[in-house]
Parts: structure tokens; sequence; C-alpha cells
């Protein structure tokens, strides 16, 4: 694999992903059916202009930061599955623009899904791990968790709150540039939410900071900010490829080592402002 300067592979994140969210346009969600179900309007028209925004990830590290405040300041501020805000706000802020999920939350821990207040907060984006570049007729009849049912249901008990499904599409194309600028083979499954929704913010934002996804000092085996849980897999990855995806945005990074180390921050420039 060729080393792609920082700028090109900005490029090519910016021409090469397309974030994009189910319409009534992509096939089987054609139907009238659908439609009473699909949002009306876009994700960008819903959230407007945004300038900083901030991707939380839901890393141990997080833990006694004290983050929270800095974390709040953004125009927007994005978080994943379910990473609780109360009795964290010190350290993660208590601001959610978006929330995004995987569909493994929103079937299996349904119940959870469906009636924990958490979820009620933002705009929700559910992802599920495609086959490798699959069409959607496809992957819409085998879906890797049926979440279709859920969502439904959830929108129907809450009609007012902006729910997408993000394209899954997109997933593959950022897998590929992954891979590409790889200098080993990556397992073929689809990019940590962590990863997907940096790339989603890059096409709403100015600017993105993302915080702890690349480690700072306060580098832990807890898995996440909330649990006692121990795994350095969370960290490393072991199903999604996310030592490559961290190695990817290390790469972009336009902070300094220092942002990194002290504040496991690093800063992404909005596709907007990536200049080709
Ligand atoms: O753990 P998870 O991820 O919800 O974390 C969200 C994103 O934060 C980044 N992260 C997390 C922990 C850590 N120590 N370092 C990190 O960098 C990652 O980028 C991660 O994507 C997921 O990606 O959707 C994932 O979801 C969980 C789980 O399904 C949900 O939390 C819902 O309960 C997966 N864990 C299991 O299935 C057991 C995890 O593998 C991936």
């Amino acid at each position: 694999a060729a080393k792609l300067s920082p700028e090109k592979l900005l490029c090519q994140l910016r021409d090469r992903v397309n974030v994009t969210m189910i319409q009534g346009s992509d096939g089987p969600f054609g139907t009238s059916e659908w439609q009473r179900y699909l949002p009306g309007k876009s994700l960008s028209e819903t959230v407007g202009h945004l300038g900083r925004c901030a991707v939380v990830s839901s890393a141990g590290s997080l833990r006694s930061s004290h983050l929270g405040r800095e974390i709040d300041s953004h125009d927007a501020v994005l978080r994943f599955n379910g990473a609780p805000i109360r009795g964290f706000q010190e350290d993660v802020g208590q601001k959610t623009t978006i929330r995004l999920v995987n569909s493994q939350l929103v079937t299996v821990e349904e119940q959870q899904f469906l009636v924990e207040a958490l979820y009620n907060t933002g705009i929700l984006i559910v992802w599920d791990p495609a086959p490798y570049h699959a069409e959607i007729h496809e992957w819409y009849k085998k879906p890797d968790y049926n979440f279709f049912e859920s969502y439904k249901l959830y929108r129907s008990t809450h009609p007012e709150q902006p729910f997408y499904i993000l394209n899954p599409k997109m997933q593959w194309q950022l897998w590929d540039i992954l891979q590409e600028n790889s200098l080993e083979q990556i397992q073929p499954n689809p990019p940590s939410s962590g990863m997907l929704g940096i790339v989603i913010m890059m096409t709403l934002c100015d600017e993105v900071d993302v915080y702890e996804f690349l480690p700072s000092k306060r580098q832990t085996d807890i898995c996440h900010y909330y649990q006692k849980f121990h795994d350095r897999a969370c960290t490393m990855g072991a199903y999604h490829p996310l030592l490559f995806e961290k190695n990817l945005v290390k790469r972009i990074n336009q902070g300094t080592d220092e942002d990194i180390y002290i504040h496991g921050k690093a800063t992404l420039p909005g596709f907007r402002n990536v200049h080709c």
C-alpha cells in the first residue's frame, strides 16, 4: 500500500465515502409503508450548518478526564450506542446532538432501546453491518440484525424525533480506504461505530474534535467509561478493524501530539474545508 499524504487521504475520504441516509428512493424502501416511517427531512436539513463538532468515544480513558465542559462547548456532539450522560457530565459533557447506534443494540437489546429514556434525546442514526459491497436489496433481505421492526416501533412511539438509517454502502467505501492504506490485510468486517461517526461528522461540520479515539495518557484496559468491565480488545479491536481506523485518524489529525496525550483529542477538518 502506497502511503498517501494526509491531504490526499482526506481527499479520498471526501470523494469516495458517500455518507447518505436511507430514503424512499432506495429500492426496497420505496413503499408507501416505509414512507410513513422514514424522516421527511434530510439529515443535513435537520442539523443545519454545523461549525465545531465533538465526537465522544465510549472509551474507559474518558474517566477522570474533566473534558465535559470542553465537549459541551461544541455546536454539536455525537455519542455512541448506550453511552450514558447522567453521572458522567464532568467527564463527557451533557449535550447530545446525534447518537449513532448499531443494529444489534436496536434489535437484541430491544426492550431497553424502546424504553430507555437515554435514547429520546437528539437525532438517532442506526447502522447495520452489510455484506461486502452488497446491493441494497440483498442487504434488506438479509441484514446482520433484523432491526427494521424495532425501528418502525420506535418511530411510531417517537414520531417527532429524527431517526435515520445509515446507507450501508458507506461502511465498505470506508473499509476499502482503510485497507488500501494499511500494510497488512484487514479482517473483512465493517468499521466500528466510532469510525463511522467520525466520518458522518466530517460531512456535517467545519471541524471535528474526536475525544479518546486516539487514547491519551489515561489509556486503560477498562472498556467503557461507564462500566467496570476490562477488555483490551475494546481499544485495539477484535471484530472491527479498530487499530487500522486509529492509524488512519492519526495520519489525518491536524491537532498536536500533546493534545492527544493530554486530552485524548484529535482534530479533523470537515470535508467542506478539504480542498482537493
Ligand atoms: O463499545 P462501543 O462499540 O459501543 O463503543 C463505541 C465506539 O467507541 C470507540 N471505543 C470504545 C471503547 C474503547 N475502549 N475504545 C474506543 O475507541 C470505538 O470506536 C467504538 O466503535 C460499536 O462499534 O458499535 C461497538 O458496540 C459494542 C456494543 O454492541 C454496543 O455498545 C451496544 O451494547 C460492541 N460490543 C459488543 O458487541 C460486546 C463493540 O464491539 C463495538
